[in-house]
């Protein structure tokens, strides 16, 4: 059975092009604008942080719930459906040093309590997904926090998100570095390592973005398989990065087609959507873009991920079966480049 792809992209990847070391240089789109983008662009999913759907996570719970209401009704409008909620802990003041894994207690107590609202705020908006990016959960040095508490920390947290909703999925998208020196949770092979110490393995899975396996030093397409054999990827952040620098959420495939090619040939032969899950897009526009162009890198990543189904769908697999069986690597080697380069 082939899948019929959904594809997903969150508000941030519409942006005004700003980074460390420069201001904006594109007028922002409001929210609304953005939402007009989805479907043109050919994406049925949003994928929200919790300050997303509502002005702020500090605000009086009455006034949030008010607000997420109103985006649900804004989907619901527009025929969307929000794929995920992430609490975005690393902005706060109380997450400087992290907020799961924060020495202070009173900071762990306000991830804990944020994050329980941002289930809530799923549940409102229709999500059934929770994604945990551990941003500041790891250390600048090594001698800054306690690191096998830490780890109990983020157990800790795992259950309790778990225990408050019966239905709520978490998402692991796990990164090796950036904005911290090291974390503490680099690669989805440990995050599910925790989530079998969880009071419920089974709504505990992984959200695998492309340049964080890079990053980690790893292949994507393989850090998927090992998700994927678990039936534990439940949703992906396709993009590419080139080499070992920061996190550079550039087009999916613009780097290395073939790397792409992998990512979505394991997608596609393990059935990958079919119960649901989205192909998500975590690309950057570059800053170089005018704003009317500023939405290309999403159809353009669409547009690569398209063609390279196509590619799978009509490689010879009989072919490559019979290379493997023959141990011609060499023979297999020029029969996928010929196959990406049109022969
Ligand atoms: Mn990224």
């Amino acid at each position: 059975m082939q899948t019929n792809y959904r594809f997903s992209f969150g508000p941030w990847n519409i942006h005004t092009g700003s980074d460390p070391f420069g201001p904006s240089v594109r007028d922002v789109f409001s929210f609304a604008e953005k939402l007009e983008f989805y479907k043109k662009l050919g994406f049925d999913g949003v994928q929200f942080h919790d300050d997303d759907v509502v002005s702020s996570a500090d605000a009086p719970w009455a006034q949030q719930e008010n607000e997420a209401k109103k985006i649900k009704q804004l989907l619901d409008d527009h025929g969307l459906v929000a794929e995920f909620v992430a609490p975005r802990l690393w902005e706060h003041p109380l997450g400087i040093d992290g907020s799961i894994t924060a020495n202070s207690p009173e900071a762990r107590k306000y991830a804990l309590e944020r994050s329980l609202r941002a289930v809530d705020i799923a549940n409102i908006i229709g999500a059934k997904n929770i994604v945990l990016w551990p941003a500041r959960e790891g250390t600048y040095m090594r001698e800054a926090k306690d690191p096998v508490a830490s780890i109990g920390y983020i157990v800790d947290w795992l259950n309790a998100l778990l225990q408050h909703d019966k239905n709520i999925r978490i998402l692991g998208e796990m990164k090796p570095n950036e904005p911290m020196d090291q974390a503490y949770v680099p690669t989805v092979g440990h995050f599910l390592g925790l989530a079998s110490l969880t009071v419920d393995p089974s709504r505990v899975g992984a959200l695998i973005e492309s340049a964080h396996s890079i990053l980690a030093g790893l292949d994507p397409s393989d850090d998927m398989a090992y998700a994927l054999y678990q039936k534990k990827l439940w949703s992906v952040h396709l993009n590419d990065q080139n080499g070992l620098k920061f996190d550079e959420d550039k087009s999916f495939g613009s780097v290395d087609l073939r790397r792409a090619f992998n990512q979505v040939w394991v997608l596609e032969r393990n059935g990958y959507g079919q119960n649901g899950e989205f192909v998500g897009l975590d690309v950057k526009a570059l800053r170089t873009q005018e704003k009317a162009k500023s939405t290309r890198h999403l159809s353009n990543s669409r547009e690569i991920f398209l063609r390279l189904v196509d590619l799978c769908r009509s490689l010879d697999v009989k072919k490559v079966e019979e290379l493997r069986a023959s141990r011609d690597y060499e023979e297999l080697d020029l029969l996928i480049v010929n196959h990406l380069m049109g022969r």
